[in-house]
């Protein structure tokens, strides 16, 4: 997979070159280059800001120079769009700004560049995101600082035709989109084939499958650690039992902390048993989702 980061502070991803990523980088599974986007720049002061257009707090970056620097890693030549989205209409924006935007996951041509900005405005990056673009064979990321960028970035190149993503990683606010690339880069790669020294660990995993559930908790050695053991049926050897008492304590695990992802479980996916131990915490297994009583 080839991997293009753009940044002001590209000295950040020198990170990437250690743990698992420098291995994949080394191994030659991942073309991982970073762009300065300042040198795309042309006055004395590289200015990659400007203040919005408006009014109000903070810096808004440029148009120009990231279409300059896009142009060049994207191989494409500059053209004027008949673009009239005014950005005034405030219905059109919602329109254009919902989760549709990021197009459907089986649509994807794994040999197009796919161009990703993070946006903290925009909808939030998950497990299916990730899995779907582990299998791309280019990614472009472009990390915005400030307050953000120019919105006719993104909108320009979808009229080119690019594949064009904005992702948020959760409801909270950072300097840049450095550590959010960061972010996503480690949830895509390690699902590329090869990556993972055990791709079995992969597999159970919270986030993963139809059955998104919180993982259950691990122990190792030893039994007994500071007069704390571990429940005995983990060292029964019945791994039919062992088994069942995973899944349960997921099922309660979830319940308890994100019980919004047990209301998007698929109902056809649950054996008997899930059923059970899901109506003795309080939901509702039938139909298409699992619904919690008396909320
Ligand atoms: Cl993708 N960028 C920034 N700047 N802040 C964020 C974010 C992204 N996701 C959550 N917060």
């Amino acid at each position: 997979m080839k991997i293009d980061i753009v940044s002001v502070f590209p000295e950040y991803f020198e990170a990437l070159n250690v743990g698992l990523f420098g291995k994949a980088i080394e191994h030659g599974l991942l073309d991982v280059k970073t762009h300065d986007l300042r040198d795309w720049t042309h006055d004395v002061h590289h200015s990659v800001d400007d203040t919005p257009v408006g009014g109000g707090a903070g810096m808004v970056m440029k148009p120009e120079v990231w279409a300059e620097c896009l142009d060049d890693l994207l191989e494409l030549e500059p053209v004027e769009i008949a673009d009239t989205n005014d950005v005034a209409d405030s219905s059109k924006q919602s329109e254009s700004d919902d989760d549709s935007e990021n197009p459907d996951l089986s649509e994807a041509n794994p040999a197009k560049p796919i161009l990703i900005f993070p946006n903290p405005s925009a909808p939030l990056f998950t497990q299916r995101d990730a899995t779907e673009l582990s299998r791309a064979d280019h990614l472009l990321f472009g990390c915005g600082r400030y307050e953000g960028y120019d919105a006719r970035i993104p909108r320009y190149y979808r009229a080119q035709g690019v594949d064009v993503r904005e992702y948020s990683i959760g409801d909270y606010v950072l300097n840049g989109g450095e550590v959010a690339v960061s972010v996503m880069l480690e949830a895509i790669t390690r699902l590329m084939p090869g990556f993972m020294g055990n791709p079995d660990s992969i597999v159970e995993e919270s986030y993963t499958g139809q059955n998104a559930l919180l993982e259950h908790y691990q122990y190792t050695k030893p039994a007994i650690w500071r007069g704390m053991g571990v429940p005995d049926v983990l060292t029964s050897g019945d791994h039919g039992n062992v088994n069942r008492f995973r899944r349960d304590e997921a099922i309660a695990h979830t319940d308890r902390l994100r019980p919004d992802l047990i209301a998007q479980l698929d109902c056809k996916s649950l054996d008997k048993a899930d059923r059970k131990t899901l109506m003795s915490l309080g939901w509702e297994v039938s139909g298409s989702h699992p619904r919690k009583l008396n909320d």
